[in-house]
C-alpha cells in the first residue's frame, strides 16, 4: 500500500520534530544537573493533577487570583472605553476569560492560545454559544515560542497572562518573553498579567509540599509522561518529590530525587542516576511587585495599575505598550 505524497510529508515533518524532542529531552537529562522542561506535565494525567493542585487548601496563588479578578475586571471596564481584542497565553478551559467577558463588554474578540488543542477547542466552542456577540478565534501553539498573531482586525489587544505563568521562565527569559508579546500586541496594546509575590518560605514550601500528595503525583507524573512520548522506562516508585524555596533566585525549585542507584533507557539510550542524584523538573520565580515593574519597563511595558492581594499573597498588573 502506497502513502499518498502529501500524507508522506507531514509524517516526515512530524518525526523530524519528534526526535528533536526526543534529542532535547535526551541530551537535558545528560547534562550535570539533570532536567526535563516544565511543559512535559500537562498530559491528560498532569493537566487534571494540577486542576486539582488548584483547589489544595495550602496552594494560594490559584484562589487567590480568582478571588481577585471580578474586582480587576469591573475597574478595568472602567478604563477600557473602545473596543478590543483579548488574547490570553496559555488560555487552557477559558475560566479566567469567562470572568473579564463579564465585566469588560467592550471585549468584542478573544484569541486563546493552547497547546492542548482538543481541550482548547471545546472550551472555545462553549464560548462561542455564550458570547454569540464575541469573535473566539483560538490559536493552537506553544505560546512560549515565537509566533504572529494573523490579525483578521485593527482592534487594539489586550494580551493576558494570569495564574504566574511566567513564573516558570528564568529571568533572562521572562524578559524576552515579555519583549517577545509586546512585538506581537503591537502599539496602543495593554497587558494583563498574574505574578505571585515573595513571601514567607513555610507558606510557599506548604504550597509545593501539600499534605495530600497531589504536587508530589503531580511531580512525578512527568516521568510517566515521558515514558509515553520519549519511549522510556521510569520507574516512579524508584523517585520522590522535592520542592524547596531557594532565596538566592527567589525561586521555589521541584526536583525527583532517584531512592537508588539505577539506570534508565529512554530512546534506547541508557541514563544513569546515583542514589539522592536529583532531576530538575520545575521554577516557579516569585517577584517582589517593584522588581516586575522594573522588569516589565525594560521589556517595554509602563505601570497603568497594580492589584495586590490581603497580605500581599498575588499580585495582578496592567501595563501600557511604552
Ligand atoms: C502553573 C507554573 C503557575 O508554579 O505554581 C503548581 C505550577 N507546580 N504546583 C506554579 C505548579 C507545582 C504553577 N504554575
Amino acid at each position: 500500500m502506497s502513502i499518498p505524497p502529501a500524507t508522506q510529508a507531514i509524517q516526515t515533518i512530524e518525526s523530524v520534530f519528534e526526535q528533536q524532542l526526543i534529542s532535547e529531552i535526551t541530551a537535558n537529562l545528560k547534562a550535570d544537573q539533570k532536567s526535563i522542561s516544565s511543559k512535559f506535565f500537562y498530559d491528560a494525567i498532569g493537566s487534571d493533577l494540577f486542576d486539582q493542585i488548584c483547589h489544595l487548601p495550602e496552594y494560594y496563588p490559584y484562589r487567590t487570583e480568582m478571588n481577585m479578578l471580578p474586582k480587576i475586571a469591573a475597574d478595568m471596564a472602567a478604563l477600557v472605553k473602545q473596543p478590543i481584542e483579548l488574547v490570553e497565553f496559555g488560555a487552557g478551559s477559558l475560566t479566567k476569560i469567562r470572568i473579564l467577558l463579564k465585566s469588560i463588554n467592550m471585549i468584542q474578540s478573544v484569541v486563546p492560545i493552547d497547546i492542548a488543542q482538543t481541550h482548547l477547542q471545546k472550551a472555545a466552542d462553549a464560548l462561542a454559544r455564550d458570547y454569540p456577540e464575541v469573535a473566539v478565534s483560538p490559536i493552537f501553539a506553544d505560546f512560549t515560542q515565537p509566533l504572529a498573531l494573523q490579525s483578521h482586525n485593527t482592534l487594539p489587544k489586550l494580551g493576558f497572562f494570569p495564574g504566574s505563568t511566567i513564573g516558570n521562565f528564568n529571568r533572562e527569559f521572562a524578559l524576552q518573553f515579555l519583549q517577545r508579546i509586546r512585538r506581537t500586541l503591537g502599539d496602543n496594546s495593554q497587558l494583563l498579567i498574574g505574578v505571585d509575590t515573595k513571601k514567607s518560605a513555610q507558606v510557599l514550601h506548604r504550597a509545593y509540599n501539600d499534605q495530600a500528595g497531589i504536587t508530589a503525583k503531580f511531580n512525578l507524573n512527568i516521568l510517566s509522561h515521558l515514558n509515553h512520548i520519549a519511549n522510556a522506562n521510569f520507574d516512579l516508585q524508584k523517585f520522590e518529590h522535592y520542592a524547596f524555596y531557594n532565596p538566592h533566585f527567589s525561586r521555589i525549585e521541584m526536583h525527583l530525587v532517584s531512592q537508588v542507584e539505577q539506570s534508565v533507557v529512554i530512546n534506547n539510550k541508557p541514563i544513569d542516576l546515583h542514589l539522592g542524584e536529583t532531576i530538575h523538573t520545575e521554577n516557579s520565580y516569585k517577584y517582589r511587585p517593584d522588581e516586575f515593574i522594573h522588569l516589565a519597563r525594560m521589556a517595554g511595558w509602563t505601570i497603568q495599575q497594580e492589584w495586590l492581594a490581603e497580605d500581599d499573597m498575588f499580585s495582578v498588573f496592567l501595563f501600557d505598550a511604552l
